[in-house]
């Protein structure tokens, strides 16, 4: 390895720790032999003593920080001036010996030990990038050696304990902590996100960060780290919807973030970025091909339009001439000449890397004069001398490092002083890069709280970003014309019972109307009312009611539902339900009439149910407003950066499968045994319940309907307009098929009554109306005569073949007594009378029985006939 150095006079390079013996040998020689130089009094100038110090620089790395470029020879430049100025340091000379760390924590501390391990001896350490300073901070302690960083920012290395000597120019990068809360609070953000490098110098800083986010109620969202490849991280970023991103990283990281930025798209309106503001103006567009980064100048200027950073000030702000004697726009000529001549095309602002901190490093070399200044006299009074230090005298080192806490001056960084923790104050300032350039923004003053803000930000779109995507809750809500058409129906449907109902109870005397149970009837168009009235209620949603209402609502239109299905329903089962237990008793029971009361106890009973249940459940888990949260959705119809999260509104209870377990259970029975009933008295008419088939009728259509209703609105309860449309058409189909069927012939019948004036009535459905009852009765006086004549015709019919008997045996006595004079035989000729003959027609009840003979030869009629059974039903088709 080379180590390279330049004398503070001259700047010539020399190399490697064997010229040394030769540079002594050119110091006797020049002293022997040549004639001494003389000073601008002609006075031979007195011999100048060396002072060394060891210098380690950044420069070729291809990773972290390469600020030697431009730190290396301002610290040159700062070397030439000391040497020069004749009233620090006299009689001595600066000598820096240096070499090249590439920001390699490995490399720097063979640096270090190169520089430590050679003659002659070092009386401090300039370094610069966290990583080395770290190492050689750490290390040099051993040595007794003061370590002074111009290029480290790393928040660790404010720890006195661990890095006991060390020193820096550099402000610690949590000053840019302060400026970047304050501008978060100042644009309104309380949601960010970090990115970061595993560095040390990095996640100090984040620590720090961290800490000061939540003091300041500020929400970290994510943080992600990276080695070397960020797309991950970044990816994730996008995943967790960051939209405000410190991002902490080495210029050529940065590049990597950057290219990735624009291919994830994290750019633009949405996003803001605060990249740290030490790198060189241009960082962005340097370097793509060397480093491999797939990305054009052009998207990695686009991705990186609108950031911020954040920087600690390094140049001194004012025109004032500083202690080097030179003002800030003195020195900055005096380096670009300086970089000019190391070939950086500093007039196309091709800036070197670390251009920003080489006031930093200038003033480093500075303080360091000072402080050796300090020292040499602080020494002198003890009578020793600074040159005299080695690796293991304490007390020089001591006398070093207190002159350097105590030193301050003006520098071309500012005024350059140190903490207790060694650490630089600074002002920090803000840019932002608008159209490819940073723009100065204002400054913080992290002592004074106050920042200074001159407003020239840009925004795309003009609008400060959201620090996050702007959630909007939308009810779902049935659609009006929906809920209207629904209600107009219902509506209608409830006018259509109150009819009805009016109807039943004008009409009552009539017999259509009174064989059909009026009051079960009415019961039945009460319940259907209540059920439609329940369609308005089931469409009352946020839109119309508040949200405490909507509690109640849930309750009321519970309670009505289940009451009207109950009316509806239970009047219609009570009459199958004694249709069916009249064709399971004996003939007898049959003949009395129907007991309303038996009916209207059946539809009491099941309401008493229902109420019992609805009250307890009521009482112990009432329902209440539950909202139903859905993924959000980007709306189509806006620019904005909000997202629609919609909300559905239902009705529930804490235990709410267990009630609906309970009722559909209770129900699905009460339908099934309904559907049952209808199927097993299908086929019989009941006098004293003359529409019972027609409510068996829409008994089915109701069962099926509600069957067919609950577990497709349980499936769609999600979707409001189809889940309401679903549930309003279940209602409004089965009431008013229901009315339709059970009403609509008796509407007929009275009309028609009403209209033929006669006193003959149509019986509906072939029920059984005034005249068909005298005509059976007619009959049966018809049957009970005509079975009178049967008896009578089978005496005489019995009687003619016993007289008939009683002749053939005379006859065949007769032959046996004149067996000689037996006459001809006599035979009888066979009965020839054709088989129908056998048969006898009785009309009974309207329908033609015919019925065998029970004596089909022989010339005797023998006629059964088959008595109808007199009973209240009547077998008719199916109608199924
Ligand atoms: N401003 C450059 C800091 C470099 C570093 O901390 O490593």
């Amino acid at each position: 390895m080379r180590i390279w150095g330049w004398s503070g006079s001259g700047g010539e390079m020399l190399g490697g720790s064997r010229w040394v013996g030769f540079l002594l040998a050119w110091e006797v020689f020049t002293c022997l032999i040549l004639p001494h130089p003389r000073g601008a009094e002609g006075k031979p100038k007195e011999r100048r003593r060396e002072l060394h110090l060891g210098g380690i620089f950044p420069i070729n790395g291809t990773g972290g920080w390469q600020g030697g470029q431009a730190c290396q020879p301002a610290a040159k430049m700062a070397l030439d001036d000391v040497n020069n100025n004749k009233d620090l340091l006299p009689n001595y000379k600066l000598t820096l010996h240096w070499n090249d760390s590439e920001c390699e924590p490995g490399l720097g501390a063979a640096v270090m030990y190169d520089l430590l391990y050679n003659d002659p001896i070092k009386l401090m350490l300039l370094a610069g990038c966290s990583t080395v300073c770290t190492t050689v901070a750490e290390a040099a302690k051993k040595w007794n050696l003061v370590v002074l960083c111009y290029g480290a920012s790393s928040p660790a290395l404010s720890d006195r304990n661990r890095f006991k000597t060390l020193f820096r120019t550099h402000p610690s990068a949590t000053v840019h902590n302060p400026t970047r809360i304050k501008l978060m609070k100042k644009f309104g953000w309380s949601r960010v996100a970090i990115l970061q490098q595993a560095e040390e110098v990095f996640i100090s800083t984040v620590e720090d960060l961290e800490e000061r986010c939540k003091q300041e109620k500020i929400e970290i969202v994510t943080r992600q780290s990276f080695l070397t490849d960020p797309t991950e991280a970044v990816r994730n970023l996008k995943r967790q919807d960051a939209r405000i991103v410190v991002g902490l990283f080495y210029v050529v990281a940065a590049r990597r973030v950057l290219c990735e930025i624009y291919k994830q798209r994290l750019f633009g309106k949405s996003y803001v970025w605060f990249f740290i503001g030490w790198y060189e103006d241009n960082w962005y567009e340097n370097g793509l091909e060397a480093e491999g980064i797939n990305c054009t100048k052009e998207e990695m200027r686009m991705a990186a339009e609108g950031h911020l950073t954040t920087e600690a000030v390094m140049w001194y702000q004012d025109t004032k001439r500083t202690t080097s004697g030179m003002t800030t726009d003195d020195f900055r000529n005096r380096l670009h000449a300086e970089l000019k001549k190391k070939g950086f095309d500093i007039d196309n602002g091709r800036y070197p890397e670390g251009y920003q901190e080489a006031p930093l490093a200038y003033d480093a070399v500075w303080a360091v004069a000072l402080a050796f200044n300090r020292t040499i006299t602080q020494l002198a009074k003890k009578g020793k001398r600074l040159e005299d230090f080695t690796y293991t005298n304490r007390e020089i080192a001591e006398e070093i490092y207190n002159a350097m806490d105590e030193t301050a001056f003006l520098g071309v960084s500012g005024r350059t002083a140190f903490s207790e923790q060694g650490d630089r104050i600074a002002l920090t300032q803000v840019e932002q890069m608008i159209d490819g350039k940073y723009n100065l923004q204002g400054y913080y003053d992290i002592e004074n709280f106050n920042l200074t803000w001159y407003g020239k930000e840009q925004w795309v779109a003009g609008k400060v970003p959201q620090d996050r995507t702007i959630e909007k809750t939308v009810l779902r809500t049935v659609s009006l014309s929906l809920y209207i058409s629904m209600s107009t129906v219902a509506g209608v449907g409830i006018v259509w019972g109150l009819v009805l109902i009016l109807f039943t109870y004008t009409y009552r005397d009539r017999k259509i109307i009174e064989l059909s149970h009026p009051v079960t009837n009415t019961l039945m168009l009460v319940g259907h009312i209540l059920c439609f009235l329940t369609v308005f209620l089931v469409g009352l949603d946020g839109q119309f009611v508040s949200e405490r209402l909507f509690g109640v609502m849930c309750s009321i239109r519970k309670w009505i539902l289940s009451i009207g299905f109950t009316l509806g329903y239970g009047a219609m089962f009570s009459k199958v339900w004694r249709v069916h237990r009249l064709t399971t008793k004996n003939k007898s029971a049959t003949k009395h009439k129907i007991q309303p009361w038996k009916l209207y106890l059946l539809v009491a009973s099941l309401v008493a149910v229902e109420v019992i249940y609805l009250s307890i459940w009521t009482l112990v888990d009432p329902l209440r407003r539950v909202e139903e949260l859905f993924p959000p959705e980007v709306p189509i119809d806006t620019d904005e950066d909000v997202r629609i999260r919609p909300i559905l509104e239902h009705c529930e209870s804490h235990y709410n499968n267990i009630w609906l377990g309970i009722t559909y259970s209770f129900k699905g029975l009460l339908l099934v045994l309904g559907l049952f009933l209808s199927y097993e008295t299908r086929s019989l008419k009941v006098r004293h319940i003359n529409d019972s088939r027609l409510v068996a009728m829409s008994i089915y259509n109701v069962a099926v309907l509600c069957l067919i209703t609950t577990p497709v609105t349980m499936i769609i309860s999600s979707q409001q307009d189809a889940s309401f449309a679903f549930v309003a058409l279940a209602i409004i189909f089965s009431s008013l098929i229901t009315m339709g069927l059970v009403f609509v012939p008796k509407v007929i019948a009275v009309w028609q009554e009403g209209a033929e004036r006669s006193d003959r009535s149509s019986a509906p459905e072939g029920g059984t109306t005034k005249e068909d009852e005298e005509r059976y009765g007619k009959l049966l006086g018809e049957n009970e005569t005509l079975q009178q004549i049967l008896g009578q015709k089978e005496e005489r019919l019995k009687l003619l073949r016993n007289k008939l008997e009683e002749k053939n045996v005379a006859r065949r006595r007769v032959e046996v007594v004149s067996e000689g004079e037996r006459p001809p035989p006599v035979t009888v000729p066979p009965t020839t009378t054709p088989r129908n003959n056998n048969l006898e027609q009785i009309e009974v009840c309207g329908s033609v029985y015919q019925e065998p003979s029970e004596s089909g030869i022989g010339q005797g009629l023998s006629v059964t006939t088959r008595t109808p059974t007199t009973t209240d039903f009547e077998l008719s088709e199916s109608y199924l």
